[in-house]
């Protein structure tokens, strides 16, 4: 037996907990982020404060913002593909709260989090507590509580003696590639103290065997009796492709095959951009090519993607496709009424691969999936090409931020228009080089997520691409990437507000209402955001021409602490369009005219929607 605080058992718990796939151990949690108060300083602050001279292994990280953290620990999962996280500790009341965007980003994202947030006394000697939400039909409501939708496993210890299973049940759901997501133990903050005599085996070295579930073989047969009869197919790769590490399996299969690959946000880099196979980025941010082999496409096999309305063009993209799912859980398998294939991605191709013997498609039709790609490739050329004396538009700086990352360099972004454009235009190399978070698609993901990413992959060159309105929700990661030494190349795309909303709003006959930051008078504002960046400690350097952002990119990826490298924009200019379209709808009666025009074009969109029912 071993006497120990609840938090202090915790804390050499987590120390001792490993992840293993295909041979390879590493720490599943290894180190926690935290922010303290007066529901998680006395618990997990001196355990953590202890831990080393214990001869725990767990250091702490000080962030600036809950919410920060959980983005952190949610690219470090992504970079490690689900095989590893951190661990988020913080107080309880605004401290908790603030982590449930985060949390909602990570399970929709399917990405492995564990947050720790403090809770109110379960003694209840003499509440309410400074922070505590009081709820006049039960005390047994906290403001921990808005973490249960957004989390795979939930669980409030009210009594040590509940920890042990509470602390295998996460353990158990983080490592489940099917159910991974946020994990969260409320821990109130006299439970945390309070002293308990654990078994020594909760202390002793635990190995969670991340599993390549195998497809069931009449399921692989059903899947190949559609697929071999395919003159057109296309295969959609998402996440999963990614995270599984079935980027092989996939070229094997693309090569093998004859079939032509298109990439969701979370898939893209799944294959290089310039395979003859690679038809590119697929859907709302698509490229025409890719939208164009993906709408006469026959046969649709999913590959570890979520089918988001990005993805299928809100119902609109395919044509009379069927649809074979390969994927990990049975809930994303059965969209679109496919045939289910669950299974890990790389196990599920292959078995798919085997039971379609040498079945291919016909070279006349993977030279015009070739064609199309150069004829795209043509297009991001001239986009991305610009005047060096000109002041930069937003293609161009994607383009010279690709041209200034290296082949294994990372570019993070998550929200405004930069997604789109970086779906349509970036050419990947490498399949963990392009982290576009572009699930929960949340305004302060990036500065956060590339500390995340690059903890994960300190050999990595990480180049952050953040727009003025995400920036300015979230620039407090900043001080941390300063505090802690890592290094960050900050692209800061100023287009005074919302481009992205801007022009969503505008066709929707919302008038560019709240999207541009204007004074009442309609002047812009005297804000200034690079030494904004430079007064949170980071090296700062302003780019007023294209020539002066290449320089600038040249020598931040040479600097060896966090740079920003400020870049003004015109909101104006949009980037090339895919084709595709996206369900906003549109205001059915209206006074203004704009408004009349947009819900015309709205009917006529939405009229290629199609409900996608047919038995499988
Ligand atoms: C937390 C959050 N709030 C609101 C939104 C809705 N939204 C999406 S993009 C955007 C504007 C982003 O502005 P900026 O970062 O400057 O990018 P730009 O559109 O100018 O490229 C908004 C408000 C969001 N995605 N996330
Ligand atoms: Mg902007």
């Amino acid at each position: 037996m071993r006497r120990l605080t609840v938090a202090q058992a915790l804390v050499a718990f987590l120390a001792r907990q490993w992840s293993e796939r295909d041979g390879q151990r590493r720490r599943l949690i290894p180190a926690c982020f935290g922010i303290f108060g007066h529901g998680n300083v006395a618990g997990l602050g001196e355990a953590l404060a202890g831990a080393a001279a214990a001869g725990v292994d767990l250091p702490y990280w000080l962030c600036r913002n809950e919410q920060g953290m959980v983005h952190t620990a949610a690219a470090y999962a992504r970079m490690t593909d689900r095989l590893s996280t951190l661990a988020c500790t913080t107080s309880i009341g605004p401290g908790a709260t603030n982590l449930v965007t985060g949390a909602a980003g990570a399970t929709i994202n399917r990405l492995p989090v564990l947050l720790l947030p403090g809770d109110i006394f379960a003694t209840r000697p003499a509440n309410p507590v400074l922070q505590e939400l009081e709820d006049v039909r039960s005390y047994d409501v906290s403001v921990t509580d808005a973490l249960r939708p957004v989390s795979r496993y939930w669980d409030r210890i009210n009594r040590p003696e509940q920890l042990p299973a509470a602390l295998l049940a996460a353990m158990r759901v983080l490592t489940d590639p099917a159910e991974t997501g946020a994990v969260t133990l409320a821990l109130p903050q006299d439970v945390q103290a309070e002293a308990y005599d654990w078994p020594e085996e909760l202390f002793a070295d635990r190995t969670w065997h991340v599993p390549r579930p195998r497809p069931d073989e009449a399921a692989v047969r059903r899947a190949a009796g559609i697929v071999t009869v395919a003159h057109r197919p296309v295969l959609v790769a998402g996440g999963g492709v990614i995270y599984s590490g079935a980027t092989d399996a996939l070229r094997g299969f693309a090569e093998r095959h004859g079939v032509p690959v298109v990439e969701t946000q979370a898939g893209k880099g799944a294959l290089p951009h310039d395979h003859p196979l690679a038809a590119g980025a697929v859907g709302v941010t698509g490229t025409a090519a890719a939208n164009e082999v993906t709408a006469n496409a026959d046969v649709v096999i999913g590959l570890g993607t979520r089918y988001s309305d990005f993805t299928t063009a809100s119902g609109t993209l395919f044509g009379d496709a069927r649809f074979v799912n390969l994927n990990i859980t049975g809930f994303d398998a059965a969209k679109l009424s496919g045939v289910q294939v669950v299974g890990d991605a790389r196990e599920s191709l292959t078995a798919l691969s085997a039971a379609c013997g040498a079945w291919a498609t016909l070279p006349a039709y993977r030279s015009m999936v070739a064609d199309l790609g150069t004829r795209w490739a043509a297009v991001v050329d001239r986009a991305r090409h610009a005047d060096p004396q000109a002041p930069p538009a937003q293609a161009a700086v994607i383009g010279a931020v690709n041209d200034a990352a290296g082949p294994r360099d990372v570019v993070v972004c998550a929200a405004g228009s930069m997604p789109g454009d970086l779906h349509k235009l970036w050419r990947s190399t490498d399949p963990k080089a392009y982290h576009v978070e572009y699930g929960y698609s949340c305004m302060g993901y990036e500065i956060a997520g590339g500390i995340g990413v690059k903890l994960a992959a300190p050999d990595r060159e990480v180049f952050v691409l953040v727009g003025d309105g995400s920036y300015l929700m979230l620039p407090s990661e900043l001080v941390t990437a300063v505090a802690e030494g890592v290094k960050l190349v900050v692209v800061l795309v100023d287009n005074q507000g919302f481009a992205s909303i801007g022009r969503l709003s505008d066709s929707v006959g919302a008038q560019r209402l709240g999207t541009a930051y204007r004074d009442r008078a309609g002047a812009p504002l005297p804000v200034d955001l690079a030494a904004n960046a430079a007064s949170l400690g980071a090296e700062v350097i302003r780019a007023g021409t294209m020539a002066e952002l290449r320089a600038g990119l040249a020598a931040a990826k040479a600097a060896d602490r966090t740079t920003v490298v400020y870049v003004a924009t015109d909101p104006m200019e949009p980037g090339p369009d895919g084709g595709a379209w996206w369900d906003v709808p549109v205001a059915e009666v209206s006074a203004t005219a704009a408004a009349q025009t947009a819900r015309a074009a709205y009917e006529t969109g939405r009229k290629a929607r199609r409900a996608r029912l047919h038995p499988s």
